[in-house]
C-alpha cells in the first residue's frame, strides 16, 4: 500500500493550512484565529514531508488502496480479449491518459528549485512587509526559471527572454515576484500580450520555428510595435543566451509600491543580482548546445544544487518617491524603461539561496502557479497598465491549467500558514469546511472568518495615498511615447564585442525574414535607434538603411547592463575538460586546485575507466568552460598517429579544442598541438607544461570569454 510519510489524516489535519481546524475538527474551544497563526512559516523540509509518498517496501495498490498486481491485464483465456471488468487496467490506463495538464501558454519550458530568502535588515522604515521586517529573518521560497516562447520540451539555449519567478512563503501569505532576466518588457499595455505571443510563437500554418524569433511574424510585430525594441535589444545581446540560470540577474520589471505601517509609500523596482556573476554563451555555442544537450540549463541548476553549490542572488531595490514618477524624463509606470543606476542606485535588502531540488518535477515545478496578484501587506501595485493586466491574466490562466479554482490547495501553492475564507466547492476540493455559515456578514458563526484590515487582524491594506480619476480613454499615455532613447542607451552602454554580438544576432534573425517589407520596416526602426546599427544589419540583408533619423540619437551611457567583459564572481559548478588517452593521469595540482574552486575536472578519453568522466564519442566543447590537452597524450589525440578510431567521430579531440577556442573559452595545450590546430597565442591560450597551468586556468575561467577572438566590423 502507499505510505504517506505521515498518515493522510495527519496531512490533512496538519495541512497547514487546513483552515477548518478551528471549527469542529479542532474542538469548540480552539484558540482564536490570530493565535493559531504560526510565528514563522513552516520550513520547506517539514512542509513537503507531509505530502511526500514513500514507496519503499510496499505493495502496489489501486488508487483507493487495495493491493493489486498491475503488470498483466485480465483476458478471457490465454490469447483472448481484455475484459471490460478489468478495473485495474482501466484505472491505470485512464490515469495515464489524463497525466498531462495544459502547458503554460508562455514560459512552458522551465526548471525550479526551493530555497530560502534572508532579509539583511529591518526594513519597516520603507515597507510593512513582514518578511523584510528583521535582520536575518528567513522565508522559504520556490523559484522557477524559464524561457518564454518554446513549448515544454523545447531546448534550453534558445535565444529568448528568461523567466525569473520567485514565490516567498511568508508568514503573512504568499508573495510572488514574477519577473524576467531582462528589466523591461516588449509592450506597455497588457491588451497587446496575445498579439506579441502569437507573433513570436511558431507560425500558425506549419508550426515552425520552435522556440525561436527568427521568423517573419516575430519581426513583423517587433517592427510594427517599436515599444518592443528595448527588450529586443537586451534579448539580442548576451541576456538572450545565458550561460546558465545561475549566471543571470532577475527583475520585477514594473514599478511597485512599498507601503509602511503609517501608510507612507515608496516606488520600488526589484533587481535580483546573481552572486555567481553574469555570463553568457556566444550564439554559435548556444546553437551547438541545442543539438548536444537540450537540458543544458536545467541540468546545470540541478547539478549545482545536488552537489551543494547553492546558487545565490542578492535582492536589491531602487527606491523612489511618488513625486519621481515623471522626474527622469520618462514615466516610472512605463514597463519599457529602466531607471539607470546613476539616477537611482541599488539598495541591497536581502539574499536568496537555492538549496533544494524538487522531489517531483510535475508536483512542484509544473504545478506551481505564480501570480503577480499574490501580494502581501506592505507591498502594493502601481498603475502600470501591463501590471494591471497581468493581475487578471495569471489567475485566469491557472483556472485553465488546473481545470478549477482549487489550485491554491496543491502543496506547492499552499501558503505555509493557515488560511480562512468563504470560498467553497469546485473540482477537487481537498478540505472539509466545517463552518456552516460561509458568508459575510454572519452572526451564526460569530462573524468568523472576520474581516481584517490594517488595524484589525493585521490585514492587507491598499496604500492610502493612491488615487485615480479621469475621463475614460482607450490609448497609451503620452508620457510613454519615447521608445527609442532607451534602446540606444542600452546599445551605447555595451562594450564593442557585445555590440557586435547584438548586431550579429539581428543579422541572423533578420536574414530569416522572407518578406521584403518586414525587412525594410526592421531597418526603419533600427535606424531610429542608431543609423550605424541599421547600416550594419542592412549590410547582411543586402539592403540599404534609410537616411539617418536623429530625433532620438544621443551619446548617454549607463552601467551594468551587459553580460560580457566582467569577470565572474564565483567559479562554482564550472567545468574543465581534460583531453587525454585512457590510462593517463591528470596533474594532481590541477585536480586539487580546481576542486578547491568547486570546478569539476572532467577527464575525457576514448574509453571509460576509473578516472575517466566522459568518452570522446559523448563529449564536446559545449560540455566545458575551459579545455586542457594532456601533453603526454596529444600526438594521439590530435590525430597525428591514430586517425581512424571507431570509438569517436574522426577528429573529435581536435574539434573539442578548436570549438572551445572559437567559443571564446580558455584553452591550454602544448605549442605543437596549438600549432596543429591553427590556434595562435593570445589571451586565454595557455601552455600546458612547466608553466602556471592551474593559475591560468582559474584566471581563464574567471574571465570566462576571451572577446579578442571575435571579429568586429571594421
Ligand atoms: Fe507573463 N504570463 N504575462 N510576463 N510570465 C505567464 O502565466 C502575461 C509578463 C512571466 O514560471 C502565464 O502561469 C500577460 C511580464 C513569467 O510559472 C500567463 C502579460 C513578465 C512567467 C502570462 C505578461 C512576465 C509568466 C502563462 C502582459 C516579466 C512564468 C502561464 C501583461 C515581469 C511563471 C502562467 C512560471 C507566465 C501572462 C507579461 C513574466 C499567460 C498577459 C511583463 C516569469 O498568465
Amino acid at each position: 500500500m502507499l505510505l504517506l510519510k505521515s498518515s493522510i489524516f495527519a496531512a490533512v489535519v496538519a495541512a497547514q493550512g487546513c483552515p477548518y481546524m478551528s471549527g469542529q475538527l479542532a474542538g469548540r474551544d480552539a484558540p482564536p484565529d490570530h493565535l493559531q497563526r504560526r510565528a514563522e512559516p513552516e520550513s520547506t523540509a517539514e512542509f513537503l514531508d507531509k505530502f511526500t509518498i514513500d514507496d519503499n517496501d510496499t505493495f502496489i495498490t489501486s488508487d483507493v488502496g487495495g493491493p493489486i498486481a498491475d503488470q498483466n491485464s485480465l483476458s478471457a483465456g490465454d490469447r483472448g480479449p481484455t475484459l471490460l471488468e478489468d478495473f485495474i487496467f482501466r484505472q491505470k490506463i485512464q490515469h495515464f491518459d489524463h497525466e498531462r495538464v495544459p502547458e503554460r501558454a508562455v514560459h512552458a519550458r522551465g526548471a525550479g528549485a526551493h530555497g530560502v530568502f534572508t532579509s539583511y535588515a529591518d526594513w519597516s522604515n520603507i515597507t510593512a512587509a513582514s518578511f523584510l521586517g528583521a535582520a536575518g529573518k528567513e522565508t522559504p521560497v520556490f523559484i522557477r526559471f524559464s524561457t518564454v516562447a518554446g513549448s515544454r520540451g523545447s531546448v534550453d539555449t534558445a535565444r529568448d527572454v528568461h523567466g525569473f519567478a520567485t514565490r516567498f512563503y511568508t508568514d503573512e501569505g504568499n508573495y510572488d515576484i514574477v519577473g524576467n532576466n531582462i528589466p523591461i518588457f516588449f509592450i506597455q499595455d497588457a491588451i497587446l500580450f496575445p498579439d506579441l505571443i502569437h507573433a513570436v510563437k511558431p507560425q500558425p500554418d506549419r508550426e515552425i520555428p520552435q522556440a525561436a524569433t527568427a521568423h517573419d511574424t516575430a519581426w513583423d510585430f517587433f517592427s510594427g510595435q517599436p515599444s518592443s525594441l528595448h527588450t529586443l535589444f537586451w534579448a539580442m545581446a548576451g541576456n538572450g543566451i545565458v550561460r546558465s540560470f545561475r549566471h543571470m540577474d532577475g527583475f520585477g520589471i514594473h514599478t511597485f509600491r512599498f507601503v509602511t505601517e503609517d501608510g507612507s509609500t515608496k516606488l520600488v523596482k526589484f533587481h535580483w543580482k546573481s552572486m555567481q556573476g553574469r555570463a553568457s554563451l556566444v550564439w554559435e555555442e548556444a546553437q551547438a548546445v541545442q543539438g548536444k544537450n537540450g537540458d543544458y540549463h536545467r541540468q546545470d541548476l540541478w547539478d549545482a544544487i545536488e552537489s551543494g553549490m547553492f546558487p545565490e542572488w542578492e535582492l536589491n531595490v531602487q527606491i523612489m518617491s511618488e513625486e519621481d514618477q515623471l522626474r527622469f524624463g520618462f514615466d516610472l509606470l512605463d514597463p519599457t524603461k529602466i531607471v539607470p543606476v546613476e539616477l537611482v542606485p541599488l539598495t541591497p535588502i536581502g539574499k536568496l539561496t537555492l538549496n533544494r531540488n524538487p522531489i517531483n518535477y510535475f508536483a512542484e515545478t509544473e504545478q506551481i502557479m505564480f501570480q503577480p496578484g499574490h501580494i502581501v501587506r506592505g507591498i502594493d501595485f502601481t498603475e502600470d497598465p501591463l501590471l494591471q493586466g497581468r493581475i487578471f491574466s495569471y489567475l485566469d490562466t491557472q483556472l485553465n491549467r488546473n481545470g478549477g479554482p482549487n489550485f491554491e490547495q496543491l502543496p506547492i501553492n499552499q501558503p505555509r500558514i493557515p488560511w480562512h475564507n468563504n470560498n467553497r466547492d469546485g473540482a477537487s476540493q481537498f478540505f472539509i469546511p466545517s463552518n456552516k455559515y460561509p458568508y459575510t456578514p454572519n452572526t451564526l458563526n460569530n462573524g468568523s472568518p472576520k474581516q481584517a484590515n490594517q488595524t484589525v487582524g493585521n490585514g492587507f491594506f491598499t496604500a492610502p495615498n493612491r488615487a485615480a480619476s479621469g475621463k475614460l480613454v482607450r490609448s497609451v499615455s503620452s508620457t510613454f511615447s519615447d521608445v527609442y532613447s532607451q534602446p540606444r542607451l542600452f546599445f551605447n552602454s555595451l562594450i564593442p564585442a557585445e555590440q557586435q554580438f547584438l548586431i550579429n544576432a539581428m543579422r541572423f534573425e533578420a536574414s530569416h525574414i522572407t518578406s521584403t517589407v518586414v525587412k525594410q520596416n526592421v531597418l526603419t526602426q533600427l535606424n531610429r535607434v542608431d543609423h550605424d546599427l541599421a547600416v550594419r544589419v542592412g549590410e547582411a540583408l543586402g539592403m540599404e538603411a534609410p537616411a539617418p533619423d536623429p530625433t532620438f540619437y544621443h551619446n548617454n551611457k549607463t552601467t551594468d547592463v551587459g553580460t560580457f567583459g566582467t569577470p565572474l564572481k564565483r567559479l562554482d559548478g564550472l567545468s574543465v575538460g581534460y583531453l587525454t588517452t585512457s590510462g593517463s593521469t591528470v596533474a594532481s595540482g590541477l585536480q586539487s586546485a580546481l576542486s578547491d574552486a568547486k570546478v569539476s575536472l572532467v577527464v575525457v578519453a576514448p574509453t571509460l575507466g576509473s578516472d575517466v568522466g566522459q568518452t570522446y564519442s559523448a563529449s564536446d566543447a559545449t560540455n566545458f568552460d575551459a579545455v586542457v590537452v594532456d601533453p603526454s597524450a596529444d600526438s594521439i589525440l590530435m590525430g597525428r598517429t591514430n586517425t581512424s578510431s571507431t570509438l569517436y567521430p574522426a577528429g573529435r579531440p581536435m574539434q573539442i579544442l578548436l570549438d572551445a577556442y572559437r567559443f571564446g573559452k580558455p584553452v591550454a595545450a602544448d605549442s605543437a598541438v596549438l600549432a596543429a590546430a591553427g590556434i595562435k597565442s593570445g589571451p586565454g591560450v595557455f601552455g600546458v607544461s612547466g608553466t602556471n597551468l592551474t593559475g591560468n586556468v582559474l584566471e581563464g575561467l574567471r574571465t570566462f570569454k576571451y572577446l579578442n577572438r571575435f571579429t568586429l566590423d571594421s
